[in-house]
């Protein structure tokens, strides 16, 4: 079987600082962290931008920062660079940094969806900043907005620019929307899928959701016209449906801004943690670990050299 790609989501735009302290938020903490993951075994980093409070930021400045600082310090590792934004990032401000970086791989989403937190969490937690209950109220009445329009608009941006989008998929519908965008021409094969499970709003984090998702692409598709991946959002989701894709062939993503945890009730006190038990389940699955090269030949990447940072 193929080799196989890990990816850390080290940040997100959910994960919110009070429920774990080990979010990296600093340009300088995001950098140590990415570089424990390549270390562990992560051949991708899939990044949102945060202030030091932990509120989700657009400002390109910021990005800079960070995706300098992680270049500096790993220079080897691929960045994708979240598209997703934060909850009602508006679409200019989330499509910016294509044109500013031009990055080897960008998050795409394929369709509009509630984004929720689950309300109780907020009986559970003792807040640091007022942003944080606000914002999970916030979840209740925000969608997701990923319209047609967004959608088409997002994919011509990434051509221009040379990125691959990372399409996210939360829900089957949004494949036949896949299907539909290659069949117009928007889209190029082979393309490279993340299934999402378990977000609210989206399919929940079972296994015979992720073989769905795997036989229905193979149907639209043909197995040779894409690669994919996959999220499962939650303990221990993330790890379930990550020992699945490694025996089914798919690759994998995990990390503080899908779940928190690195067993039962208790906190993984870093992303490298996530990576390294996820990469000892993968070799104990017969699965070879990809180096960030062998990820850029799997997923057909342009290299780092052409990116704008
Ligand atoms: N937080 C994930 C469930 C994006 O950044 O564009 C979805 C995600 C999307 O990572
Ligand atoms: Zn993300």
């Amino acid at each position: 079987m193929e080799k196989i790609i890990i990816t850390v989501a080290p940040v997100g735009s959910v994960t919110l600082p009070s429920q774990t302290p080990y979010l990296p938020l600093k340009p300088e903490e995001y950098a140590e962290e990415v570089y424990r993951c390549r270390m562990a075994g992560a051949s991708i980093v899939h990044l949102h931008a945060r202030l030091p409070d932990g509120q989700v930021t657009s400002d390109l400045k910021i990005w800079r920062h960070i995706l300098r600082s992680i270049r500096e310090r790993c220079p080897d590792i691929i960045i994708c660079v979240s598209t997703g934004g934060g909850l009602g990032t508006p679409l200019s401000e989330r499509i910016a940094v294509v044109p500013e970086f031009t990055p080897e791989i960008c998050s795409l989403n394929m369709g509009s969806m509630n984004f929720v937190i689950p309300p109780q969490l907020k009986n559970k937690l003792k807040f640091k900043y007022r942003w944080e209950p606000t914002f999970i109220e916030g979840t209740q009445d925000t969608i997701f907005k990923n319209t047609f329009k967004d959608i088409e608009y997002f994919l011509k941006t990434m051509y221009e620019n040379d990125v691959k989008p990372e399409l996210e998929i939360y829900d089957l519908g949004m494949l036949n929307t896949v299907k539909y965008q290659y069949s117009m021409g928007n889209l190029r094969f082979p393309i490279h899928m993340q299934f999402v499970l378990g977000v609210l709003g989206g399919v929940d984090g079972s296994v015979e959701n992720l073989i769905y998702f795997r036989n229905a692409s193979e149907r639209l598709f043909g197995k040779e016209n894409f690669t994919w991946s996959v999220i499962g959002v939650g303990y221990p989701t993330e790890f379930y449906v990550g020992s699945l894709a490694t025996i089914l062939g798919g690759h994998v993503r995990v990390g503080l801004e899908d779940n928190l945890y690195i067993r039962k009730g208790e906190l993984a006190k870093s992303n490298a943690e996530l990576v390294n038990k996820m990469v000892k389940i993968a070799g104990e699955l017969g699965r070879e670990i990809a180096t960030p090269d062998e990820a850029r030949k799997i997923l057909g990447l342009k290299g780092a050299d052409k990116t704008l940072f």
